[in-house]
């Protein structure tokens, strides 16, 4: 499907909807570490004005089934994985063999692997427990000074990080391909940080620590010359546009400006959520635009698929107007675990046929598609 072969040199500044800043979009040298070259094919598909679907834990858990080989909702339905696998790191903190929704860290970089030899992208988001008592998960905002503990030398939130880090840049240089070449990620730290859910959310922590974290965090990963990560700011929906930018820390150390905005309430949601992401993701582009930078609609979905129609009225439309380099939507959970929380169809769900429209359509792009942007 959707067979162009686009080359970089050519594609590039090539047509209106050409990346925000053309000199930033080079083709990269044979020196580019792995993140520049994913930047890159980013802004190649940026400028080609097509989308990446991406989906949370696709191949390693399904709606009706667990950790099977060669398997994901996504390609049950249209028979192509989706173009980025997303995956979260939360637990790889506590050193624990499986994260905190039961994927064996082993079995998820076996499928980064795959998705980057299959000419795919992976991008990851980390809910680690709360430092400053580690019983305590990313929800639980134990102590409303924990981020300011956390980047104060000395203390043992301080202590505690430093290590949770080095097991985080652990996992990240344990990417390599055969030929022992570090395979490229997007690393989307200390997200929805304007909500109020996390330890690090806006009502537990000032913008000041809150920047201070993500500085710790950056030079923690290029203190062990980390070269593989993309780095991904993505608050929550704000509702008001000069919010967006309060937890920015820098261009220094920012790659892709995201937003994380879901459809609730159902067919009765769609203004609404068409309203947040005029505000939210219109920021997010606006500050791409003016930066030269890569935006993406980084979490988003109507969870269960209520709204039946929902790839083809509501998310396409979203993505013609919008047009992100690319889409995540979340996890299809286990039944046994979580019966209403799925984001894409999987087969006999009613929401079948507009899932393959939409992969039908030229603008999305799915596994197989991404071979051109090399
Ligand atoms: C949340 C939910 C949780 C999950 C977490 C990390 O939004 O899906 O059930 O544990 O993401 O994947």
């Amino acid at each position: 499907m959707k067979a162009t072969t686009v080359f970089l040199s050519t594609l590039l500044c090539a047509t209106a909807l050409s990346a925000p800043s053309c000199s930033a979009a080079k083709q990269p040298t044979a020196s580019a570490t792995p993140a520049e070259r994913l930047i890159s094919r980013l802004k190649a598909v940026e400028s080609s004005g097509k989308t990446i679907f991406g989906h949370d834990d696709d191949p390693v858990y399904g709606v009706n089934w667990n950790l099977d080989e060669g398997r994901s909702d996504v390609r049950d339905v249209v028979g192509d994985y989706p173009g980025m696998m997303h995956w979260d790191l939360g637990m790889i903190e506590m050193d624990s063999p499986v994260n905190l929704d039961s994927v064996p860290f082993d079995r998820m970089r076996t499928e980064m692997l795959a998705q980057h030899a299959r000419g795919g992208v992976n991008a990851l988001s980390w809910h680690p427990r709360n430092p400053s008592d580690p019983s305590k998960d990313s929800w639980q905002a134990v102590d409303k000074d924990v981020v300011r503990l956390t980047v104060t030398p000395g203390t043992p939130e301080n202590a505690t990080m430093q290590k949770w880090l080095d097991r985080v840049a652990d996992y990240l240089a344990s990417l390599t391909d055969p030929a022992g070449n570090r395979v490229p990620v997007i690393f989307r730290p200390w997200h929805e940080m304007s909500g109020g859910w996390f330890w690090w959310g806006d009502k537990n922590t000032t913008t000041d620590s809150y920047r201070q974290l993500w500085k710790m965090t950056r030079e923690a990963f290029d203190a062990r010359g980390l070269d593989n990560v993309v780095w991904a700011y993505s608050p929550d929906a704000v509702r008001e546009a000069d919010k967006y930018l309060n937890w920015y820390p820098g261009d220094d150390m920012v790659d892709i400006f995201g937003a994380d905005i879901y459809h609730f309430n159902g067919e009765e949601g769609r203004d609404n959520w068409l309203a947040l992401v005029d505000t939210a993701y219109g920021a997010a582009a606006a500050a791409a635009r003016a930066k030269g930078k890569i935006a993406a609609l980084t979490e988003t979905g109507c969870e269960s698929l209520v709204v039946t129609d929902w790839y083809t009225s509501c998310l396409l439309p979203v993505i013609r107007k919008y047009r992100p380099a690319y889409v995540t939507v979340w996890r299809n959970a286990r039944r046994s675990v979580n019966p209403k929380h799925f984001y894409v169809p999987y087969p006999g769900h009613p929401a079948e046929e507009s899932f393959r429209t939409f992969y039908r359509d030229p603008q999305t792009l799915f596994a197989r598609d991404l071979k051109a942007y090399n």
